[in-house]
């Protein structure tokens, strides 16, 4: 059916000592109202009977979408997917700060590796009945197949995450045109902005000295700002707009974890919002 590769869903290594947990601590109700509709299946795109979607998801991808909420990374080649999963499952693949990194997803790896693959949390986290799908294979092409979204059964997940470094290419528009067709909610994910930042720091006039609190918060405003702009524009020429954007970085959600510093989590601007956004559609996809 799908000719991805599908490995084997990563167990959560199950001696981590330390459980962050930084989710569950800022959005802990968006999680708990979600861990109830477990169970309860996504509801099918119109034509797709239940039974068939779940059945397909099991065999091609060894997915339960029952008892698990899914999510699919998709996005071209080295725009940070891999890294925004381990990060966002609060494991550091770096070494740099000293966890575990023994079921990371692997960084930056070239796109002959092409497997599709599930990662899910450590038992015990708050998000512990939530898995995040590797879509590897999405992108390694500029022109996805026509039945590329339902041979990958891209609709039996309840977001998709359109990850992007940059703006919208070909590949990023049919998925958009598909995901609406198969009535399957999706996010665009501008990573990468703390290099935004960085290049607007670089530019700053020298006798202003370095930002303070208030000019840093405005920096990044103004980096949000931009990137969400020239997306929007992109989004309205395909009658798009509806789609809804992050702007995030997925290295500062990464430090934030371990500073607690609120530089960084401003830095790592919308990570918060946008798993906000997607727990919540995935609720609403879920209404028993
Ligand atoms: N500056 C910056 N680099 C990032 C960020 N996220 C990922 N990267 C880098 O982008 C490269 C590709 O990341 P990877 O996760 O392998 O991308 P994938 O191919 O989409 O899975 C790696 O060198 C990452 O360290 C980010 O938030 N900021
Ligand atoms: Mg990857």
């Amino acid at each position: 059916m799908s000719n991805i590769t599908v490995l084997g869903v990563v167990a959560a290594a199950a001696a981590i000592p330390l459980v962050a947990n930084t989710l569950g601590n800022i959005i802990g109700n968006t999680i708990n109202r979600l861990r109830e509709r477990r169970g309860t299946p996504p509801r099918p795109p119109r034509g797709i009977p239940l039974e068939e979607m779940r059945t397909n998801a099991q065999q091609a991808l060894n997915m339960n979408i029952e008892n698990y909420i899914n999510f699919a990374f998709c996005g071209s080649q080295n725009s940070g997917k891999s890294t925004l999963i381990n990060y966002l499952r609060e494991i550091d693949d770096t070494g740099v700060y000293n966890n575990n990194e023994l079921d990371a997803a692997r960084v930056g790896e070239t796109q002959t590796t092409r497997e599709t693959r599930a990662y899910g949390f450590i038992e015990g986290h708050d998000l512990d009945f939530v898995r995040f799908w590797d879509h590897a294979g999405c992108g390694t092409f500029d022109h996805p197949t026509e039945d590329y979204f339902e041979q990958n059964l891209l609709y039996a997940f309840d977001c998709i995450l359109l990850v992007t470094a940059s703006g919208l290419g070909e590949y990023e528009r049919t998925i958009l045109e598909d995901a609406r067709r198969f009535e399957t909610d999706v996010v665009i994910v501008i990573n990468k902005a703390d290099e935004r930042v960085q290049s607007k720091l670089r530019r700053r006039p020298r006798h202003l000295g370095p930002p303070d609190a208030n000019a840093r918060k405005l920096i990044i405003q103004e980096t949000i700002n931009e990137a969400k702009a020239s997306i929007t524009e992109d989004l309205r020429n395909i009658q798009q707009e509806q789609v809804p954007v992050f702007v995030v970085s997925a290295h500062k959600w990464r430090d934030y974890q371990f500073s607690h510093s609120e530089e960084d989590k401003d830095l790592s601007m919308e990570i918060v919002p946008m798993i906000e956004y997607i727990l919540t559609a995935a609720f609403r996809r879920r209404a028993p």
